[in-house]
């Protein structure tokens, strides 16, 4: 729903509706996490939190920025204090255009003069209006509104004037006569007694809004027995805030120090949530280019590695000591070293031994009896956007993991075409067939998976190299799959990565192929660490 219509219908409901002052983007934020259903632009706060009075020294043109701000900011609408439209008719019409064309969904005026000064200073020695002229004001404002939902609200300020409760009736009629959609009644008296006499006589004519600042005391059911439309809160929060940075000003001033204020100030995680910060983080993901966003790595190190014997007898594999340093070092220092800084790692066997610093772990508890999908679904949530996963026994080379954050495509895998090597030596082996065998031709086409299950030797295009990639398009996929296997533990529990990625040739997905030759190690003896040493 607009926010015009959103007002109008608050304001002409039989419930009571209630508006919460705001003076900034930021307050209005909070206005409207506070649940409030509207907010109230006070002039008063807007001119103090610009420091300075609330005698039209903000031109009209600052206000608007100011609203602007709020409207953009918040969803819910906003009614501007417009204090006397500042000027004639003519500055009216053209402040109503521009509040239209700034999300503002109404607007209140007073029947002062500008320059006005604020209701509750010298209230009654401020001239108003003749009925005449604010008439024609508000005429004017209704005829250039061009969404017939904008609200103009008439505020009468009889009461404040000392003029007495006839002319403050005489008043409202005569704007009600003029078009406004609503009747502000105003009362600088410590009780509601104005503001009741006039709710009877008015008896319904047109909505009533009031601003019960002084008269504070008043429990707000009389406001809604009493049939008042709008109740508005008219500068608290710009008041609170006075209160809180005194506060902190002062504790930070007395001590030197934050200690403090720390636990007492919003966090600056608050500060980034009311800021929006997460909608820009999804942005950047969608539009930013490759360079600019970041790529994350799940390694999977759960598994113990028995093939390791004595050296993995109280930590798992990715913790042997390769060169001086944990094979997880050197496999998380490489993932550094090509940009990808965001890491994962999922724990299983020891796993209190896997304690390198800046991973993000996530741990699969059941690892004696399941296997790498179950390992990987631990961390779902962290199949999120660009990811890479690897294997915590897979030393790859810099280069290769450059390559496959530079790539876009949704699901790519690393297969070595030199696997005859690795053949020969007889060890376990994640062969593939692919679109086609590696060749000068494969260098310019694209290459995609088949199987990874080849029915003969003959269809062995190589060795994939336990690396994947997942484009955030890529991972959502991924993530919806290990969520739904999530109803199959049976199946789950068995799957292995290969699994994972024929599942998703099945389905469909074209799982791009990167050839190269060598330049990985699949640590899988005392031979292989050894190598490592030297890799
Ligand atoms: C404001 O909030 O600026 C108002 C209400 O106009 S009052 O301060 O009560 O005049
Ligand atoms: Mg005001």
């Amino acid at each position: 729903m607009k926010k015009t219509t959103q007002l109008k219908h608050m304001i002409n409901r039989p419930e009571l509706a209630f508006l919460m002052e705001a003076h900034n983007g930021l307050s209005a934020k909070v206005a409207e996490e506070a649940g409030f259903e509207g907010i109230w632009g006070s002039g008063l706060s807007i001119s103090a939190a610009l420091g300075v009075r609330d005698h039209n020294e903000a031109s009209w043109t600052q206000v608007l920025e100011v609203a602007e701000f709020m409207a953009d900011a918040t969803t819910v609408p906003i009614l501007l204090d417009g204090d006397t439209g500042y000027g004639d008719f003519n500055s009216m019409r053209r402040l109503i255009r521009k509040l239209e064309q700034r999300g503002v969904a109404g607007v209140c005026i007073e029947d002062k003069i500008f320059p006005k000064t604020n209701s509750f200073i010298r209230g009654s020695a401020q001239p108003l209006a003749t009925i005449e002229e604010f008439s024609g004001k508000i005429k004017a404002g209704k005829d250039a509104q061009s969404d017939s939902d904008f609200v103009i609200v008439a505020r009468v300020e009889a009461f404040i004037a000392g003029w007495g409760f006839e002319e403050a009736m005489k008043r409202a009629e005569a704007y009600r006569l003029a078009g406004a959609d609503a009747i502000l009644m105003h009362s600088a008296l410590r009780n509601p007694t104005e503001i009741l006499q006039f709710m009877k006589a008015w008896a319904g004519r047109l909505p009533v809004v009031i601003v019960p600042t002084k008269y504070y005391q008043t429990p707000t059911d009389v406001f809604r027995e009493a049939g008042v439309s709008t109740v508005i809160w008219a500068n608290h929060l710009m008041r609170s805030a006075i209160t809180a940075m005194k506060g902190t000003a002062a504790q930070i001033f007395k001590d030197q120090a934050l200690l403090n204020v720390e636990d007492k100030v919003a966090t600056l995680q608050e500060v980034f949530h009311l800021q929006g910060e997460s909608e820009l983080e999804e942005a950047e993901k969608r539009y930013l280019p490759k360079h600019g966003r970041q790529t994350r790595a799940i390694v999977l190190a759960a598994s113990q590695g028995e093939a390791l014997g004595e050296l993995t007898a109280d930590r798992p594999k990715a913790m042997v000591n390769v060169g001086g340093k944990a094979l997880l070092w050197h496999i998380l220092d490489t993932y550094r070293a090509a940009g990808v800084k965001d890491l994962a790692v999922v724990r299983g066997y020891k796993k209190a031994a896997v304690n390198l610093t800046n991973v993000k772990y996530f741990d699969n508890d059941a690892y004696a009896t399941t296997q790498e999908v179950a390992s990987l679904a631990c961390a779902v949530e962290a199949v999120e956007g660009d990811v890479i996963v690897s294997y915590g026994d897979v030393l790859l080379k810099k280069y290769i993991v450059q390559e496959l954050v530079e790539t876009d495509d949704d699901f790519v895998v690393m297969v070595d075409s030199n696997y005859h090597e690795s053949r020969n030596k007889g060890r376990a082996a994640d062969y593939v067939t692919c679109s086609e065998p590696s060749s000068k031709r494969a260098f310019y086409n694209t290459v995609t998976l088949k199987s990874v299950r080849p029915e003969s030797d003959a269809d062995v295009h190589g060795e994939w190299m336990g690396v994947v990639k997942f484009s955030q398009r890529g991972a959502k996929v991924v993530a919806d799959k290990l969520r739904g296997l999530a109803t199959e533990p049976e199946r789950l529990r068995t799957m292995k990565l290969p699994d994972l990625l024929q599942l998703l040739v099945q389905g469909g997905h074209a799982v791009r192929v990167i050839y190269t030759s060598g330049h990985w190690l699949d640590v899988d003896s005392v031979d292989d660490v050894l190598v490592g040493a030297q890799f």
